[in-house]
């Protein structure tokens, strides 16, 4: 008698999902074609068991986390994406905020003799912002604390930077890694298809921008993450030409470390008509991504985004990593309807969701090099323990 996953491919009706279940388990690649059906017709609890084995193959029963934070310069932005809660447009500039060199270096000085590892700096497109003023700042983090990673500026950011400055990508990210930058997060990726992109952010740097700009970081050997932002208008075609474009380009580099599928919030923007997806279709396109994605290493749950216990979920659907402590450092996601609007959570506190659901905490730093596995340290010791807290 076959048990297991097996027994679960095998019991399904339904010819396509059958077939597709067992090339998952024969570990080959899905088209573009059987994505789109893993989501018209995928059940939730066949596309989980589905992701849920990949996950265990590729990690068992590891569940990273990381100890960060975030510093967000300026939400001032010259773009007008319509789904952004966040940005204030330069007209308006006196609404929103613009942070100094020194305020950005006191907020890293305010972790001196803190356990984080990562800053995450993002935000929206000021025009006054250039590459001196980031180079400035990036030189002057590293002379205070060197171990920081930085994981800075969205392909958005980069690309309005480099067009004004007239660099090409390769030259700007050149003179940007000198400064210290480590490596890039994957913002501004939205939904590269054009009949979405158009609609959503027409005016900022389209995908084959977006991409390009990760191809030359990964060249130049840095490393970065990418993102998509589901829920709103995208039908499933344009979420799989999304992921197929970002499959294709790691086949190429292999400088991606994870995907952080983004659910769109729609409190206080121009696409508040539009309703949120339900928690089903998110955990679905959890699993369709770890189905997909074949060549990401790991599959990401942005907490502050999506609410602690539903990212506590995701660890059921393919998701082996959960970002971050963030210590209630980013506004992106509160400001857009989020149920987090303090996002934050002591290394006690993220360690104890991931064991609630019986996986095993292991704090990683940015490249996911294992930092400690706290699968052994009771609740109690890091209650206690100011290191945890
Ligand atoms: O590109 C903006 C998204 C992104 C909304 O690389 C929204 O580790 C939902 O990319 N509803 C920026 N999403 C944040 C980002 C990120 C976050 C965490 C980790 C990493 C990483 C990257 O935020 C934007 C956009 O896709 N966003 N508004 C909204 N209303
Ligand atoms: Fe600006 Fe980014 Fe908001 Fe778009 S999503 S308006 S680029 S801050």
């Amino acid at each position: 008698m076959i048990t297991g996953i097996e027994a679960i491919v095998d019991a399904v009706t339904d010819i396509e999902l059958k077939h597709i279940g067992q090339k998952v388990l024969a570990n080959e690649r899905i088209s573009f074609k059987e994505g789109v059906i893993l989501f018209e017709k995928g059940s939730l609890g066949y596309l989980g068991a589905l992701a849920n084995w990949v996950r265990e193959q590729k990690h068992g029963n590891i569940t990273y986390f990381n100890r960060n934070f975030h510093i967000e310069p300026t939400n001032v932005c010259v773009f007008s994406c319509a789904f952004c809660a966040y940005s204030r447009l330069y007209a308006h500039r006196e609404e929103g905020w613009e942070l100094s060199t020194q305020q950005m270096l006191d907020i890293v000085k305010s972790y001196d003799g803190k356990p984080v590892t990562e800053v995450h700096i993002v935000g929206g497109v000021h025009p006054k912002l250039n590459m001196e003023f980031f180079m400035d700042v990036m030189k002057q983090i590293k002379a205070h604390r060197p171990d920081l990673h930085i994981k800075g500026y969205t392909a958005v950011e980069l690309d309005y930077m480099f067009r004004k400055a007239k660099l090409s990508a390769e030259e700007g990210l050149t003179m940007l890694k000198a400064a210290g930058l480590d490596s890039l997060p994957g913002g501004g990726a939205e939904i590269f298809h054009p009949e979405i992109r158009e609609k959503i952010c027409a005016d900022k740097v389209d995908a084959d921008g977006w991409l390009n700009i990760h191809r030359t970081a990964h060249l130049l050997g840095m490393h970065s993450n990418a993102t998509m932002l589901y829920g709103h208008i995208e039908s499933y075609e344009h979420r799989i030409d999304h992921m197929d474009r970002l499959r294709t380009l790691q086949d190429e580099t292999g400088g991606f470390n994870t995907f952080i599928p983004l659910k769109f919030r729609n409190m206080d923007n121009d696409m508040s008509h539009v309703p949120e997806s339900t928690i089903i279709e998110d955990m679905r396109l959890y699993a369709v991504a770890r189905l997909y994605m074949d060549n990401f290493p790991h599959l990401k749950a942005y907490w502050p985004m999506l609410g602690r216990k539903n990212a506590q979920l995701t660890l059921s659907f393919g998701v082996n990593d959960l970002d971050g402590t963030i210590d209630d450092t980013t506004k992106i996601y509160s400001m857009a309807g989020s149920e987090e609007q303090n996002p934050s959570l002591s290394t006690a506190e993220l360690v104890a969701l991931i064991k609630q659901v019986k996986r095993e905490p292991v704090e990683r730093d940015t490249l996911y090099n294992e930092i400690k596995n706290y699968a052994d340290i009771s609740q109690t010791e890091m209650e206690i323990n100011p290191l945890y807290n």
